[in-house]
């Protein structure tokens, strides 16, 4: 049986990052769904298990780890090659560049705007959404000259970046001005290993 487990929640970008690298890296584990909406994050119980009260959290054994971009450093430099995450220093610190990316403008952009409209969360909608459209122009001026944010191949800071980008109809930001970003898009919805943000068996479940 795996030892790994991924808390989770099924509609969260945040944790779909970490469900795009461990399929990808085809990593057997197994998922607890907690439930945001419900606040289940909050709970006691959660909390004695993760004191940060969030999700994803990730549970390899004796490793425990809380945060999307952590967990993704993690899986990359425990399960993958040097791609997802190159060891030299200048590489490396290009997939940070665009990890601070996906954890600035397009989680206080897009994953707000997104949470004011799904979960009713009280966040200034416009102006996360101007935020967001920032971390859009910034893909947009790499992407129009690479196929890859970070390198000439995909690496872990394109799946940090995917999942709230390809969720910005839901944040209520047109993705119309950002023809790059769109077929990065696309590129990245290719790749084998893709699973789409709510799989079939969330769904019935
Ligand atoms: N920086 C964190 C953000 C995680 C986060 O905001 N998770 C949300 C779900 S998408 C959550 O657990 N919210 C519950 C709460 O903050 O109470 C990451 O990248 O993992």
């Amino acid at each position: 049986m795996s030892s790994i487990t991924l808390y989770d929640f099924p509609l969260s970008g945040n944790c779909h990052k970490v469900r795009l690298l461990l399929s990808m890296l085809e990593i057997d584990h197994e998922r607890v769904t907690i439930d945001v909406v419900a606040n289940q994050t909050a709970s006691p119980q959660f909390k004695r298990i993760n004191p940060r009260g969030q999700v994803p959290f990730l549970v390899d054994g004796e490793v425990r780890i809380w945060d999307s971009m952590a967990i993704l450093i993690y899986l990359a430099r425990r399960y993958g090659t040097t791609n997802w995450l190159p060891d030299d220093p200048a590489a490396e610190a290009l997939v940070m560049q665009w990890l601070a990316v996906a954890g600035d403008e397009l989680l206080y952009g897009l994953a707000r705007a997104r949470a004011v409209w799904r979960l009713g969360r009280p966040f200034n909608r416009e102006q996360c959404q101007q935020e967001g459209r920032g971390g859009l122009s910034l893909m947009e001026q790499r992407l129009a000259q690479a196929d890859w944010l970070a390198a000439e191949h995909v690496t872990i800071a394109d799946l940090a970046c995917y999942p709230y980008v390809a969720l910005a109809d839901e944040a209520g930001v047109t993705l119309e001005p950002y023809p790059a970003v769109r077929e990065w898009l696309a590129r990245v919805e290719a790749l084998p290993g893709w699973v789409p943000l709510i799989e079939r068996e969330d769904e019935a479940g």
